[in-house]
């Protein structure tokens, strides 16, 4: 049946059906990448079960290995990249260092792994028709397992992209490098109970609890802590380049090479809380936001007068309208559109800087508008003090955190409704980038404050979990009792590791949607409900009467 399909994945919310990708990817993930992806993981998982050999005999890996691991879980996860000869270069590399590890721990000779012997070929069709016959699908598992097999998986992508980030800051962590290895092993054997490979899922939401404060830590200590700040969404007369991603190291690197030229900057999707930052609103020509969500991105770059870097995910196909101005770096990649190669400030932009000179930019300023962005752990927790006391006197009655992964399914609209529908005295926190469905808004204030408060990034659910935490210290309570509900959407594997680590810290009750995923057996979803009571989402009238009550 598997080798009816030209490919399999049901790692995103879009999938197919609701089911799976199987004759190409909805986006926009050919059976060939899908195959050299399947390939390059399974490679990794050869890797890990060396490097946790050689780990458990007191050994040490070095660095360039765990990079190497990240970065390729980060380049496999849904809008990062797609283009084919990236996986085959990588796919030839991870043969290579699979074959020095190997070389390192001798001391396995019995019980090898299929994944941990093979060898790929040279070839790049080989490596296709090789690829799709180990592929997800390849192992005749139980149905719960591979559900959970693939929710470590998934959740260790989320935590690979992460790790990626603190990474290009200087910030690393041994214990979670090395995790990666005991995680990418584990996934290998083939008697684990339902039970272990809970606790490996909750393991992963563990670790990327840690990633997170890391991430934090790297973009705080480089950049300041986000304040306050009203960001300007419209256009500005001028030439430009619109940053889109979440590396907020490759946007320092391109406002310091577009310093004193002329060309304004902007950020787009999950860089919009960049304009946060002190050490990067200080720049000037970082003029504002253009924009919405990923999957606005064919219309709102159609024929745009104007450069766009994409440093992650999400990339959609281009348009030949702006084929010959979009550019990738990192991680993210589309074949033939030009990838500006390097690491950190090493990288050099000057052929998008000059064709953003060529292209002219906007002839006129928009109407201005502006949205308050910047509220993360340290400014909302200056007002934390106000905040009880909102609550105490009864003038805050309960806070909706909504947010997570936006997406193009016309159900999305649920959550501006929700936000739109919450009562007015209820304080709504958001971040990643399904914000965009309502971040335009105004919603007013409450005791003062705002009623809504962008935390950040995805990663910065760190954020929102430190409030949350420090709310239930307040009010000497646990967090699963604060008047707070948790309404997410998920798209990609990052809010997979996210859910991951909501589960580790015991939080219930999260509302989920749009849709469950796919890869989510009947057996798992029913452990989890019983566990977290995680429910998926319904309509917000009946989600709010449910959550209020
Ligand atoms: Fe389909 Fe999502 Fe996989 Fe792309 S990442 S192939 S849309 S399941
Ligand atoms: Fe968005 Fe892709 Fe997930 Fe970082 S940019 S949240 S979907």
């Amino acid at each position: 049946m598997k080798n009816e399909m030209a490919m399999f994945c049901y790692q995103c919310e879009q999938t197919a059906g609701g089911k799976g990708c199987t004759r190409m990817g909805v986006c926009g993930k050919d059976p060939e990448v899908a195959a050299l992806q399947d390939l390059l993981i399974y490679q990794l998982k050869g890797i890990g079960f060396y490097g946790q050999r050689i780990l458990s005999e007191g050994g040490n890996i070095d660095d360039s290995v765990h990079s190497f691991v990240a970065q390729s879980l980060f380049y496999t996860l849904t809008n990062v990249n797609f283009d084919a000869d990236r996986f085959v270069r990588m796919i030839d590399r991870s043969a290579q260092l699979k074959r020095e590890l190997a070389e390192r721990s001798r001391s396995v000779s019995s019980n090898i792994p299929a994944a941990a012997g093979y060898q790929p070929p040279a070839e790049k069709d080989r490596m296709i028709d090789e690829g799709r016959e180990l592929g997800v699908l390849s192992d005749d598992l139980p149905e719960d397992i591979l559900s959970l097999r693939e929710l470590v998986l998934y959740g260790l992508k989320g935590l690979a992209a992460y790790a990626h980030h603190a990474e290009v800051l200087g910030y690393t962590d041994r214990s979670l490098n090395e995790f990666f290895y005991r995680a990418l092993d584990f996934t290998l054997g083939d008697d684990h109970s339902v039970a272990a490979y809970v606790d490996m899922a909750l393991e992963v939401g563990r670790q990327n609890l840690r990633c997170m404060e890391l991430l934090d830590r790297a973009n705080t200590d480089r950049f300041g802590n986000p304040e306050p700040t009203e960001v300007l969404v419209t256009r500005k007369k001028g030439p430009f380049i619109v940053v889109s991603g979440h590396d907020l190291y490759d946007l320092t690197t391109i406002l310091e090479q577009t310093e004193g030229t002329g060309i304004n900057v902007y950020t787009h999707g999950e860089l919009l809380p960049a304009n946060a930052y002190p050490e990067l609103k200080r720049y000037n020509h970082l003029i504002g936001n253009y924009g919405g969500a990923w999957q606005d991105q064919q219309k709102e770059f159609d024929e745009i007068p104007g450069c766009v870097v994409m440093t992650t995910n999400c990339i959609q196909k281009p348009r030949e309208s702006y084929s010959d101005r979009i550019f990738t770096t990192g991680p993210a990649g589309w074949p033939e559109v030009s990838h500006i190669s390097g690491e950190g400030s090493d990288k050099d932009f000057s052929e998008v800087i000059a064709r953003a000179r060529e292209l002219g930019g906007w002839s006129e300023d928009e109407k201005e508008k502006r949205i308050t962005i910047g509220f993360g752990h340290n400014a909302v927790l200056a007002e934390a003090d106000r905040i009880v006391e909102a609550v105490q006197e009864g003038k805050i009655s309960h806070f909706f955190l909504i947010g997570g992964c936006d997406g193009a399914r016309g159900r999305r609209s649920y959550y501006e409704e929700l936000a739109d529908t919450v009562p007015g005295d209820a304080i709504i926190l958001t971040l990643a980038c399904g914000k965009y469905r309502f971040n335009k808004k105004d919603f007013g204030t409450v005791a003062g404050l705002p009623r809504l408060l962008d935390v950040g990034q995805c990663n910065d659910a760190h954020s929102a979990i430190r409030v949350a935490s420090a709310l239930a210290e307040a009010f000497d309570c646990d967090v699963n009792e604060l008047p707070l509900s948790l309404v997410l959407s998920w798209y990609e594997q990052k809010a997979v590791s996210i859910l991951l680590s909501l589960f580790a810290l015991d939080i219930r009750g999260i509302r989920l949607g749009p849709t469950l995923p796919a890869f989510v057996s009947p057996g798992v979803l029913d452990a989890l409900v019983e566990n977290f009571d995680v429910q998926p989402t319904t309509t917000p009238e009946e989600d709010l009467e449910a959550l209020l009550g």
